[in-house]
């Protein structure tokens, strides 16, 4: 069982029409998680909602590469690898909004990220290049929330990242595994299970709450 506290945050990521099924970068059973999303969402006293956001030409647009394909990757001049998506979750589009089914107006902030063009964001705390922080970590620390429960979308990138990243900045973490469903890119899953695990994130299920 997990009895939500005063000082616990749902973290809501990446609900967006563009990871649907019929989305620019739709997962598969995207659709599924919505209404879950938002029924829990009604358990917590604290939500954040998080918008992948990026500008039009982003790098981790494919499209943006010459000779690049979707789902593959290249050398940023830093040495940082980028993995290359469709364009999708462009700011303003209707593909970046929300899922209609979404509907938490309750919910107290919503963390863009992926906003810089040269610069990709799965995390929720912390940007691609490993050091820009989103501020999201200041925000809840701010305000006194302690426990950061993780669902939405994708499980092996922006969910999983997040959950990862609030572990790391010292939030006690928990992914619920059947309102969060993955890409499952070059193993992309297996790696997010692994790394959720070393990080300390622990999994809950719907039926816990
Ligand atoms: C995501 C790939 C690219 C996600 C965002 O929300 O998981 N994945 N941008
Ligand atoms: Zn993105």
């Amino acid at each position: 069982m997990f009895v939500p506290e005063a000082t616990d945050v749902l973290l809501v990521v990446d609900v967006q029409n563009d990871f649907l099924p019929g989305g620019a970068l739709a997962v598969v059973g995207g659709d599924e998680i919505v209404a879950p999303c938002r029924d829990l969402a009604g358990r917590f006293a604290h939500v954040v909602l998080t918008q992948d956001w990026h500008p039009a030409g982003h790098v981790s647009f494919a499209s943006s590469h010459s000779g690049q394909t979707p789902f593959g990757s290249v050398a940023l001049p830093d040495g940082r690898s980028q993995m290359l998506w469709p364009d999708h979750c462009v700011q303003g589009s209707p593909g970046a909004a929300l899922a209609d089914g979404l509907h938490i107006p309750r919910a107290e902030l919503i963390i863009r990220k992926g906003y810089r063009r040269a610069l990709d964001s799965y995390s929720a705390f912390v940007e691609a290049d490993g050091r820009t922080g989103t501020g999201l970590a200041g925000y809840l620390r701010e305000r006194g929330l302690r426990r950061v429960v993780v669902c939405g979308l994708a499980t092996d990138f922006c969910a999983g990242w997040s959950a990862i990243d609030a572990a790391r900045a010292g939030f006690e973490t928990w992914l619920v595994t059947d309102a969060t469903r993955g890409i499952d890119a070059a193993g992309s899953m297996a790696r997010a299970a692994q790394d959720m695990k070393a990080a300390g994130v622990r999994p809950l299920t719907l039926a816990d709450f």
